[in-house]
């Protein structure tokens, strides 16, 4: 199944309220959404999100770049692809950008090979489960008190979820621990309850906390201690009962192999976004099953249903609602249990009538624009938040055809890429590319011959 080409569009979706974490202040989620066309007619569909969204454009034009390198391939070889662009991407690096883009359009690949078998992503993948319990992530922030995190929890319960993750953070390590005895006091000694710390404690911090909360009996404590401090991660895991959970900023199975060598994880949280896509999702899923260590995906609560559905370690899905508005498709809850989707590919379709409203700003205007300034932990704890910025419709400035999903190239002439990085400055609409004028870095071997 050749690919054809490769399309690209970005979107800045603004939340109902900000967030705030040890480390976060969103008030928007920007998503790069990824195209990959086919000569079977298929298109398969990726994406990335990026916070803050102002990192959108360089997001967007690895994913473009590196998607060039896609064109004439078999859509169906994915084990191949990933790693020739795993070895393109070698110089730039094997972190960061470069593996989010490489993510993204594994994700595409993926949801091409299940659209064009009709088979979901989960049965090519090899079968274990229909349904999977969710834990509801979308709340219990560290900017609500304690009534209103009562409250929520209870909201969460009325909902059929039967596990919630509340944040950690406050600055008296005393505050943490009598919210998290009020939600487990609210919900009662059998629903799991999770907390994130989101990396905002030192290691003698997170000891105190962490030993005054083993009576709330938390399902797992997570990233206590900045991410790359592993052997923190490791103190904490071998000093404390509760499970400890991190990994959700790691890349590629060498990001989680020296966690789990340190025994500095009970749960990894590979994120499906980062850690290289279904492809890699897989292998570091794989590799915990030989220490007998449970994953549970970070966030991408669409897509990462098709791994619980494949892999018999990853047993819980974290939901998180932002993404719902970019598909069409919803996800199915019955008794706090997402159901696996049976639809082919990866089962979510980008609504993009919905997302047209959500067009992010040019690269070069958001680039440009300055960063947000961000509120002192102290102000940002406190309770009355500035209301979010109202959703508004962006200027549809970037010169690329509406994206559309599953549309049939035309006979005989395959869409171009449309979305690639030109030299020639911005036309109104980019022309098919003559590929004598290819520029030489985005040139295919059979062109250079
Ligand atoms: C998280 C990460 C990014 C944005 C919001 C919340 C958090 C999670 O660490 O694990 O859900
Ligand atoms: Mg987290």
């Amino acid at each position: 199944m050749k690919i054809t080409g490769i399309r690209t569009m970005t979107v800045d979706v603004p939340l109902e309220e900000p967030v705030i974490t040890a480390i976060h202040d969103i008030r928007s989620i920007g998503y790069v959404l990824v195209f990959v066309d086919t000569e079977a007619g298929v298109t398969g569909e990726g994406h990335l999100f990026s916070l803050p969204a102002r990192h959108l454009a360089p997001l967007e034009a690895m994913t473009a770049v590196l998607g060039q390198s896609l064109i004439g391939e078999d859509a169906h070889r994915v084990e191949g692809i990933w790693h020739k662009l795993w070895t393109e991407v070698n110089f730039v690096g094997h972190k960061g950008v470069p593996l989010f883009a490489l993510s993204a359009l594994d994700m595409a690949l993926w949801d091409a090979r299940g659209k064009a078998l009709g088979q979901p992503v989960h049965r090519l993948l090899g079968s274990c489960r229909d349904a999977v319990p969710a834990y509801h992530s979308g709340g219990l922030w560290l900017s609500r008190s304690r009534d209103e995190l009562v409250a929520e929890a209870k909201t969460f319960l009325k909902q059929g979820f039967r596990a919630m993750k509340m944040r950690l953070g406050k600055p008296r390590w005393q505050e943490d621990v009598e919210r998290a005895e009020a939600v487990r006091d609210a919900v009662g000694p059998d629903i799991r309850l999770m907390a994130d710390a989101n990396q905002g404690f030192d290691v003698r911090h997170a000891l105190r906390l962490g030993r005054a909360l083993e009576p709330v009996g938390l399902d797992w404590f997570e990233e206590p201690v900045p991410a790359y401090d592993v052997a923190g991660h490791a103190a904490l895991a071998a000093a404390l009962d509760t499970p400890i959970a991190t990994g959700e900023t790691e890349y590629t199975r060498y990001g989680f192999r020296p966690l789990i060598e340190a025994k500095a994880a009970d749960v990894l949280m590979p994120d499906l976004g980062r850690v290289g896509g279904v492809t890699e999702f897989m292998r570091v899923g794989h590799m915990a099953q030989a220490w007998d260590l449970p994953v549970s995906p970070h966030l991408y609560s669409e897509a990462s249903l098709q791994l619980c559905g494949a892999l018999r370690n990853c047993d819980l899905l974290e939901y998180m609602p932002w993404s719902a508005r970019l598909f069409g498709d919803k996800i199915e809850f019955e008794d706090g249990r997402a159901r696996i989707p049976d639809r082919p590919g990866l089962g979510f379709s980008f609504d993009l009538d919905a997302l047209e409203a959500f067009r992010a700003a040019p690269a070069a205007q958001s680039a440009a624009a300055p960063a947000p300034k961000r509120p002192s932990r102290r102000a940002a704890a406190k309770k009355d938040e500035p209301p979010a910025p109202k959703t508004e419709a962006k200027p549809k400035a970037r010169a690329v055809p509406k994206a559309r999903a599953g549309t049939k190239p035309e006979a005989k002439a395959p869409p171009k890429p449309e979305t690639a990085p030109e030299p020639a400055p911005k036309p109104a609409r980019r022309k098919r590319r003559d590929p004598g004028k290819t520029p030489w870095y985005l040139r295919r071997e059979t062109e250079d011959a």
